[in-house]
C-alpha cells in the first residue's frame, strides 16, 4: 500500500507492537491521513482510548493522548472537552473496549451527545487478552474460552446507537483505506457525537471475520440511501445477509450537551481560580 506522509505520523523507529498484516495498521492509516487532510492542528488534538490492542493506537500517532481504564475511554474524553471545547477530541478504541467494559459509558455518551468523535477497532473479539469472545463476536464462533462456540446474539452498535437518536453513525471495513479515510472525515467534521464502527481483521485470534470474509460479506450502500432516514438505517443495521458500508444515518441540529451546561469558548485552565475566601465562608455556613 502507497502512503502519503502526514503530519500525524510517528518515527520509523517507533515500537509498535501489533501483529504484521493486522487491520489495526490500514485503520490508523487512514485515522492519520483523515486528520491530515483535514488539517487538524496537532496541537488542538487529542486521541483518546481505554485498554487492548486497538487502545495503542493514539501512543502511535504524534498528537496529544489519554489513556484511560478498560472501558473508560468515554468519560475520559468528555471531560477533555467539557475542560476546553475549543480541542477535537478522537476516541479511539477496541470493540471489547467500547461496547463490553465501557457499554455503559457508551449509552450515556450518546445520550450527552457531546461534539465527539468515536472510532470503534471492530475485530470482534478480544486481541490483547488473546481471543476471547468480545459482544461483536459471531454466534458459533469457537475461542479458547467459549470452546463450543459463542451462544449468544451478538451486540448490535449501530442499531443501538441509532435507538439512542446518536447524530452521526457510520460504518468502514478497514481493508478499504481510502474510503475509510474519507468516513472519518466526515465524522471528525461534524458537530456532535459521530460514531464509526470499523471492521478491523484480527489476524491472529480471528479466523472466521478475514480480510476474504469482510470482503465476500460488506457492500457500500447505494447512493440512493437516504442517510436523514433513521427509520432505512435502522432497517439496514438490523438487516441480514451483507452488511452494509457508509453513512447510515446523519442528522444536523440535535443540542450539544456542552451548550445545555452552558459551557463557555474560554478552557478552564484560562479562567479565573475561585475565590478561596468565598468557598471557605461557604462551607463553614454549613458547619
Ligand atoms: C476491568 C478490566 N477487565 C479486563 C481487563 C483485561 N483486558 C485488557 S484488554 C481486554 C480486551 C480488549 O479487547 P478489545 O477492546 O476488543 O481490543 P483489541 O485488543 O481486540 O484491540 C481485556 C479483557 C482489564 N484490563 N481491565
Ligand atoms: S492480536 Fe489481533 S488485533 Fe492484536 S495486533 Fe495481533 S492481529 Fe492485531
Amino acid at each position: 500500500m502507497t502512503k502519503t506522509p502526514t503530519r500525524f505520523d510517528m518515527p520509523l523507529t517507533t515500537d509498535v507492537a501489533w501483529c504484521p498484516g493486522c487491520g489495526n495498521y490500514m485503520l490508523q492509516s487512514a485515522v492519520k491521513m483523515a486528520l491530515h487532510e483535514l488539517a487538524v492542528d496537532r496541537k488542538n488534538l487529542v486521541m483518546v482510548s481505554g485498554i487492548g490492542q486497538a487502545a495503542k493506537a493514539p501512543q502511535y500517532l504524534n498528537a496529544h493522548m489519554f489513556n484511560g481504564l478498560h472501558g473508560r475511554a468515554l468519560p475520559a474524553a468528555l471531560g477533555i472537552k467539557l475542560s476546553n471545547r475549543n480541542l477535537v477530541v478522537v476516541v479511539e478504541s477496541g470493540d471489547g473496549d467500547m461496547y463490553g467494559e465501557g457499554g455503559n459509558h457508551f449509552i450515556h455518551a450518546i445520550r450527552r451527545n457531546m461534539d465527539i468523535t468515536v472510532i470503534v477497532h471492530n475485530n470482534m473479539v478480544y486481541g490483547l487478552t488473546k481471543g476471547q469472545a468480545s459482544p461483536t463476536s459471531q454466534r458459533g464462533m469457537t475461542t479458547p474460552v467459549q470452546v463450543e462456540g459463542v451462544m449468544l446474539e451478538p451486540f448490535n452498535p449501530l442499531a443501538v446507537a441509532l435507538a439512542l437518536n446518536a447524530p452521526f453513525i457510520a460504518r468502514a471495513y478497514a481493508g478499504d483505506v481510502e474510503e475509510t479515510k474519507k468516513l472519518i472525515m466526515q465524522a471528525i467534521s461534524f458537530r456532535g457525537f459521530s460514531l464509526v464502527d470499523v471492521f478491523q481483521p484480527c489476524v491472529v485470534f480471528n479466523k472466521v471475520n478475514t480480510y476474504q470474509w469482510f470482503k465476500e460479506n460488506t457492500v457500500y450502500l447505494p447512493e440512493s440511501h437516504d442517510a436523514t432516514d433513521r427509520a432505512a438505517a435502522f432497517g439496514l443495521a438490523t438487516a441480514t445477509g451483507k452488511l452494509p458500508l457508509g453513512v447510515f444515518f446523519r442528522s444536523e441540529g440535535r443540542e450539544l450537551y456542552e451548550d445545555l451546561i452552558g459551557v463557555g469558548k474560554t478552557p478552564l485552565y484560562k479562567q479565573k481560580p475561585p475565590d478561596e475566601k468565598a468557598f471557605q465562608n461557604l462551607i463553614d455556613t454549613y458547619r
